[in-house]
């Protein structure tokens, strides 16, 4: 078990930055005393005051003054994910969406003809070229056996796979975990995201139960920002806060998403504009037309409406997502205070986790209580991926 970062919002929860500005809580040294000294000391006390500074983040910049920090930067404009990735901006940086074959964070590693790269492998599974794997499965092959192989078994133009890694249907090519099991009391913690404006979330489960939580990111108290996505009912709810009410959404089946069968939840959150969708939904017929089509609400949208006086940038208002507590998959803990969402548990499987198209390793999760550490495989519901 690892330790979770997890910064403490403090002053910036106020939001008294400007545009796209992070806001920092700093501690500044001030009114100073004289000093003290004597012929062996020579001393001066200071006060320290936690105070608040903005700073423009990666991935934004001012477009007429430097420090407005108006305008987001694309950058994926100089491709840096080369000619084996797809790039997608994201909110101060960018994913690459690797050919099958290549991986690393700019598809820069080649699993086909390249070397072991040291890090690649995940969570125990070692690193093993291809051609010594090859060199290996011969020389323990009958000789007059592998002397009938054709001449390219050798594999000559080299590549490695990630070996030692059981499970391989639950794990990605470098053994990174894919899905996880959910009980009561069971739920995987990861730092806080760190999107303030815009977010994709992609996550996928299989459920009998009616009701239970999918992810949560915030405090727990029922003050600060949050967001979380939940099963209420058999439908899916998206909530966010950006420091004072909730919004929600909800998009439903018209059998219920609690059938036992795995479905795909996106939810896609621009400037307090948050659609949420459910498998290959026709999005733009869900949310135009959903109640004449026979009730098609596989999707839905809703806007967070600012007052009229947050139309001044100058206007302290909250705009922006500030999540300062961890993000939680699967569950929360039990805590006293009072919780922002109905569930606080998920009973099921959850699989293939993306923020931002980024996968997300279920194994990497420096924090977890009560796991049930069985893979996606469960006797009461039969699963599939
Ligand atoms: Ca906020």
């Amino acid at each position: 078990m690892g330790v979770v970062p997890v910064q403490d919002g403090g002053l910036c929860l106020t939001e008294p930055c400007w545009n796209y500005d992070e806001c920092l809580t700093v501690l500044k040294f001030g009114n100073a005393s004289n000093f003290i000294s004597s012929n062996s000391v020579f001393f001066r006390p200071i006060y320290p005051v936690t105070t608040n500074a903005c700073r423009c983040p990666k991935g934004f910049t001012g477009m007429q003054k430097s420090y407005e920090c108006d305008t987001e930067v694309d950058l994926c404009y100089s491709s840096p994910c080369g000619h084996h990735g797809t790039c997608m901006p994201r909110e101060g940086g960018y994913t690459c969406l690797c050919l099958p074959g290549y991986t690393g964070v700019n598809c820069e590693v080649n699993m086909l003809s390249g070397h072991c790269v040291d890090g690649v492998c995940r969570h125990g599974s070692h690193c093993t070229s291809i051609r010594s794997a090859t060199s290996a499965m011969l020389s323990s092959m009958p000789r007059s056996l592998a002397s009938r192989l054709p001449s390219t078994t050798s594999l000559e133009t080299g590549g490695f796979t990630c070996s030692n890694c059981t499970r391989s249907l639950y794990h990605t090519s470098t053994c990174e975990l894919r899905a996880r099991r959910f009980a009561k009391g069971s739920f995987l913690t990861f730092p806080a995201l760190k999107q303030r404006h815009r977010m994709l979330l992609k996550i996928s489960f299989a459920t009998r139960t009616s009701d239970g939580l999918l992810l949560y990111n915030g405090r727990y108290n029922d003050k600060h920002d949050f967001i979380s996505l939940e099963i209420v009912d058999g439908a899916v709810v998206f909530s966010f806060n950006l420091g004072d009410d909730t919004t929600r959404v909800a998009a439903s089946l018209p059998h219920g998403v609690d059938d036992g069968d795995w479905h795909t939840v996106t939810v896609d959150y621009l400037h307090r504009v948050v659609t949420v969708s459910i498998d290959d939904c026709d999005t733009a017929v869900a949310v135009g037309h959903g109640d004449r089509v026979g009730g098609y609400y596989c999707a839905n949208t809703t806007t967070k409406q600012l007052p009229p006086r947050c139309a001044s940038h100058r206007a302290t208002c909250n705009r922006f997502l500030d999540l300062t507590g961890p993000l939680q998959v699967g569950g929360l803990p039990s805590l006293p205070e009072g919780r922002r969402v109905q569930q606080q548990d998920f009973f099921g499987c959850i699989a293939d986790l993306y923020i931002d198209h980024k996968f997300i390793d279920l194994n990497s999760c420096p924090s977890s209580m009560r796991l049930a550490m069985s893979i996606a495989h469960s006797n009461s519901v039969e699963f599939t991926l």
